[in-house]
């Protein structure tokens, strides 16, 4: 049976973090949320605003791989203001789960984790930035979409990195205890986001009227809903529990236990370029491959001398996977080395050691009843 995600259990834990996450108030800065639409205006797009009608093939002659190694470096759209997820922090250096594949992919390519240049992108913003080449690829909180795979949207997703699902926060003396009782609610949004669209959904499939409140980013956000101006705030789960440190009293809040949405959160490339988009969802496989066979950081060097085919293949011991990919053999030994596997990746940032403690619950690996599932490496 795979375990439940207990938001109350860490909300409870995120509440002794005391910087904010997700969120820094905007102090000065006047409030002003896009006009508000109708539940029925909220839907259309707004996920994936800001699109460009098709991606940039990739240049004649010459890939994103071999563009990205001529340059010496990699550039990843990131999120700045997602604490444990992407999150610049004071010395502007950038951290976070997301930040951590980047680095895991400027490993495979040069050896050194630090060959990537992180560039903040907005929610309306991200996927322009992909599209148009600015970014080599994102990671960044995104949500795996039909409509964001397809051609309108021009994204190629490359493995699921975090199993999210949307949830609500409110008042702790609201009395509100489950979505059922918002009926005629006002709810904080941030706009350019699957979130905004699965509001309408889930309000209009139970009959309930609402009245959103959209704004541009999470900070503002944040603040309105801090001020009072709405019942509740929606965003992903993990988005939640971050945000919510950064109002003025966290535990006059909670999260409802309603799950609004599936949120598949992915790494995403532009469209064209196949030889690009293998070489980062092979990244990311061999790191889940590297956690299910017991490859860590600490114990690369004694594993290179494993029986063990899959780990042997793994490590660049045996076969050709890396050349396979246009990537040295060794790709993932350097990886490992840098970043660990999924399960360092994920403790590192998101778990009990961390102010967030996530259970691993859906992003358990398949073999310990979570969804995290890596084909072979063969
Ligand atoms: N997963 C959803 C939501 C992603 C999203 O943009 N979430 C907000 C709420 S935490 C965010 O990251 N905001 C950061 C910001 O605006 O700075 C999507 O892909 O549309």
């Amino acid at each position: 049976m795979m375990k439940r995600f207990r938001w109350s259990t860490i909300l409870v834990q995120a509440a002794l973090m005391v910087v904010a996450a997700c969120a820094t108030p905007v102090a000065t800065e006047m409030l002003t949320p896009t006009p508000e639409p109708t539940a029925a205006q909220a839907a259309p797009a707004a996920g994936n605003a800001a699109a460009p009608a098709e991606a940039p093939a990739a240049q004649a002659g010459q890939g994103r791989l071999d563009t990205i190694l001529a340059r010496g470096e990699l550039i990843c759209g990131v999120n700045e203001s997602t604490r444990g997820f992407g999150f610049k922090d004071e010395n502007g250096n950038f951290n976070g789960f997301d930040t951590d594949f980047c680095r895991a992919i400027a490993a495979a390519l040069f050896g050194d984790a630090t060959k990537v240049t992180f560039r903040p992108v907005s929610s309306q913003e991200r996927f322009t930035a992909v599209a148009t080449g600015e970014v080599d690829v994102l990671y960044r909180n995104s949500t795996w979409t039909l409509t964001r795979d397809s051609k309108e949207v021009g994204m190629e997703w490359v493995g699921v990195n975090f199993y999210d699902g949307q949830g609500m926060m409110v008042r702790k003396d609201s009395g509100i205890q489950s979505i059922d009782d918002m009926d005629g609610a006002t709810i904080c949004v941030q706009s350019g986001t699957t979130t905004e669209l699965n509001l309408a959904d889930v309000f209009n499939d139970k009959g309930l009227t609402f009245t959103p409140v959209v704004f541009e980013d999470a900070p503002k956000t944040t603040e309105a809903y801090d001020q009072g101006r709405c019942d509740g705030y929606t965003t992903d789960k993990s988005g939640l529990v971050s945000q919510r440190l950064s109002l003025t009293t966290p535990d006059d809040h909670i999260i409802l236990d309603d799950t609004m949405s599936k949120e598949p959160l992915a790494g995403a490339v532009a469209q064209g370029d196949p030889i690009w988009a293998d070489a980062v969802r092979w990244i990311f496989y061999g790191l889940v491959n590297a956690e299910e066979y017991g490859v860590t950081s600490q114990n690369i060097e004694e594993m290179k001398n494993s029986e063990n085919a899959n780990i042997r293949r793994l490590l660049g011991v045996e076969g050709e996977m890396g050349a396979k990919l246009g990537l040295s053999n060794d790709f993932m030994v350097k990886v490992l080395q840098a970043v660990g596997n999924y399960g360092e990746i994920y403790d590192r940032n998101l778990g009990p050691d961390t102010p967030f403690n996530l259970p691993r619950a859906q992003n358990a690996l398949w073999a310990e009843g979570g969804l995290q599932y890596a084909p072979p490496f063969r």
